[in-house]
């Protein structure tokens, strides 16, 4: 047994996730760390939102709120979308937490004791205009390596070239569009120089990783690596701890990666052991996995071993299995350009898993890859098909054939035996995979395994042994259910959430990956009822997505039609405001009324609304909707309402319920 600490790199806490972000550290990382725990490895799973830099204060800028009211709100949406998703973090925390604070200002001075880092004047471009320094994406310009103009202050977006702002080729201030200055101001550098030898060979005990890490450290330890400023001109973020460092504060990568260790004590420090994480953190046996997307390789793979290297008795990363990119249609996700698939948005009208699939079996390992609706219309369908229909159909045989009970198997055949060595087969080289970041290939391994168990089923013919050889039946129908189990436990790092729905019609929860292959299911043992697990999706199923329908405008000839004009100040009358709908109930003897209980942020109301004939119980549940507050209550079929649920009419009878935008939280109020 190996002890594992398993990380998924901090999310910026400056707007919800989308598939992208999912695909490249997230989902695999769970996969993974689900795995490791099935064959039961000691292993933490740590993560948290990224509060602090220049991606937070642009943000809070945008929306007009502060900084810390954008990371509050972010932090919680993120950490709600994860745990819808199935993200199995054992702690989620937030770079804004005390110990955080605390932690990474010990760091900074033992490092500037040890000589790591020394304080230098330097030159940074302000912008006389906005009367400020402009650290990292302020200044935006043009990439001195690939001549791209979405080059920023820190990194280049196309080429993922880590910059110097100064060298930026015409450069502009991306507040108010002017050509910043170069200035001279003080500040703090971490001495990446002088472990440039060290970096050399400790990569180079690493030759097993993925060659996209290894080709990126390569590249900037050939250009030699410089002395990095670690601090910034900000007021959002850790303060550097000395007298006379003023309006300055930690550079976020020099903090945020110090946030794995914060999250770790934070978990510890929850679990009543504070000094825990050392366990993790200072045993040179911890396999430390850091999952990331490839933009953020220099940081885990170059700043962040010399930071734990030059502060003694820190474990350096095991493996860091970065990702490439998943676009969509051919193009990279962008929330500004409006590219973005969100979470949220996907798991308001679908279920987690067939996703978790589609991103698995697709995953960017080794190059970008493309999402588009088609594909995942027929992964979900492939999924359905081979996997859910083999659990559907074996269930439903022994329900009909033997009464849900599992039948005796007296007699097993050379087909029988064969099908439960080709589970110990699939779960050995499925393991292996996992072990070495192939999830992609291992999650195809599974499916081909599915496919198996539904040749077996063909071959065996159960519907003509039920009448002509009822041992043969039995010892069919027996064997299926052995597999079903199988590759519910083989799926489960996968699709989780499908497999405890199996495990609970089997009456089997066993997690461990080593029971694969094994009969863990005995003969008179009592079925569950079987339910359909995965739904096929039919072309255009992605329309209901509000946020994928571009309205369209009507463009037809004549007059349009319009209600009598009302003035503005009488349209302010009206109280409209976010809520999200907790509580679906039926109202007795109403068959288009539902009565709803809404969250509204400070309270919770109940509203009657005619939504049975267009939205189920389950569609409606954790929804976001818009609720007119102050519309004068009244009793429907007995039940008060309190307040109405907008929604708009085609006038043929489709009705869709307004759907507030991602980042809309309870109570926010619509104007
Ligand atoms: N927040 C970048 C990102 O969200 C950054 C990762 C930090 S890991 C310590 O893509
Ligand atoms: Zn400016």
């Amino acid at each position: 047994m190996s002890k594992y600490l398993v990380t998924s790199a901090l999310p910026y806490a400056n707007g919800p996730s989308h598939l992208g972000h999912l695909a490249g550290a997230y989902l695999p990382a769970d996969i993974y760390v689900r795995f490791l725990r099935m064959c039961e490895e000691d292993v933490i799973y740590i993560c948290g939102t990224d509060e602090h830099g220049v991606p937070i204060t642009i943000k809070a800028e945008q929306m007009g709120i502060t900084p810390r009211e954008a990371v509050d709100r972010y932090h919680e949406i993120i950490r709600r979308d994860f745990e819808r998703f199935g993200i199995s973090f054992d702690n989620f925390s937030r770079t804004e937490s005390p110990e955080h604070y605390r932690f990474t200002q010990e760091v900074f001075l033992d490092l500037l004791e040890k000589g790591h880092i020394v304080e230098k004047s330097m030159k940074q471009f302000y912008c006389d205009k906005c009367n400020r320094f402009l650290p990292d994406r302020y200044v935006g310009g043009t990439c001195p390596e690939c001549g791209s103009s979405n080059a920023r202050g820190d990194q280049c977006e196309d080429c993922g070239t880590w910059l110097d702002a100064l060298d930026l080729l015409k450069p502009v201030c991306e507040i108010c569009g002017s050509t910043p200055v170069p200035r001279e101001t003080n500040h703090w550098f971490l001495r990446l120089d002088a472990f440039q030898e060290w970096l050399e060979e400790w990569l180079g005990h690493h030759d097993d990783w993925k060659n996209n890490v290894l080709n990126y450290c390569k590249g900037w330890l050939k250009n030699g690596l410089r002395e990095r400023a670690i601090t910034r001109d900000l007021n959002w973020g850790v303060p550097v701890p000395l007298d006379g460092a003023e309006g300055k504060v930690l550079y976020v990568w020099f903090e945020a990666l110090l946030g794995y260790v914060s999250s770790t004590k934070e978990l510890f420090a929850k679990r009543g052991n504070p000094e825990g994480w050392k366990d993790y953190w200072f045993d040179p046996e911890t396999r430390l996995v850091q999952f990331i997307g490839k933009d953020n390789i220099v940081f885990h793979a170059v700043i962040e071993p010399s930071v734990l290297h030059g502060l003694g008795d820190f474990i350096l990363p095991w493996n860091i299995p970065a990702n490439e990119y998943l676009n969509i249609n051919g193009k990279k996700f962008s929330t500004s350009r409006g590219t973005a698939i969100w979470i949220n948005d996907y798991l308001d009208h679908f279920p987690p898993d067939p996703m978790r699939y589609v991103l698995a079996i697709n995953a960017p390992e080794n190059r970008d890859t493309d999402f588009t609706w088609d594909n995942f219309r027929s992964r979900n369908n492939e999924l359905a098909d081979v996997f859910g229909n083999f659990i559907n159909r074996t269930m439903k045989f022994a329900q009909k054939t033997f009464g849900g009970i599992v039948p005796e198997s007296t007699d097993p055949g050379a087909p029988e035996r064969e099908l439960m060595k080709s589970v110990a087969v699939a779960r050995d080289e499925m393991e292996e995979l996992l072990r070495s970041f192939k999830l992609k290939a291992a999650c195809l391994r599974v499916m081909d395994l599915a496919r198996e168990g539904n040749r077996y089923f063909d071959q065996s013919q159960p519907w003509k042994t039920a009448r002509t050889d009822i041992d043969k039946c039995a010892a069919t129908i027996y064997c299926s259910i052995q597999f079903a189990d199988s590759l519910r436990i083989l799926f489960n790092p996968f699709i989780p959430h499908t497999c405890e729905k199996i495990g609970k019609m089997l009456g089997s929860s066993s997690l461990l990956w080593k029971d694969a292959g094994k009969e863990n299911i005995p003969s008179g043992w009592k079925l569950g009822e079987p339910e359909i697990l995965l739904e096929k999706l039919k072309e255009g199923f992605e329309k209901v997505m509000r946020s994928d329908e571009s309205a369209t405008a009507d463009e037809g000839a004549g007059e349009p039609e319009v209600k009598e004009t009302v003035s503005y100040d009488d349209f302010m009358k009206m109280d409209m405001k976010v809520g999200i709908v907790k509580e679906v109930h039926d109202i007795e003897g109403a068959d288009k009324l539902f009565r709803l209980m809404v969250d509204m942020g400070d309270h919770s109301r109940q509203l009657v609304a005619g939504m049975k004939p267009f939205y189920s119980k389950d569609e409606l549940t954790n929804r976001k909707v818009v609720v007119l507050m102050n519309l004068q209550p009244v009793k429907i079929m007995g039940v008060k309402s309190n307040g109405m649920v907008l929604a708009s009419d085609d006038g043929k009878g489709g009705v869709y319920l307004l759907q507030p935008a991602s980042d809309a939280c309870p109570g926010d109020s619509i104007r």
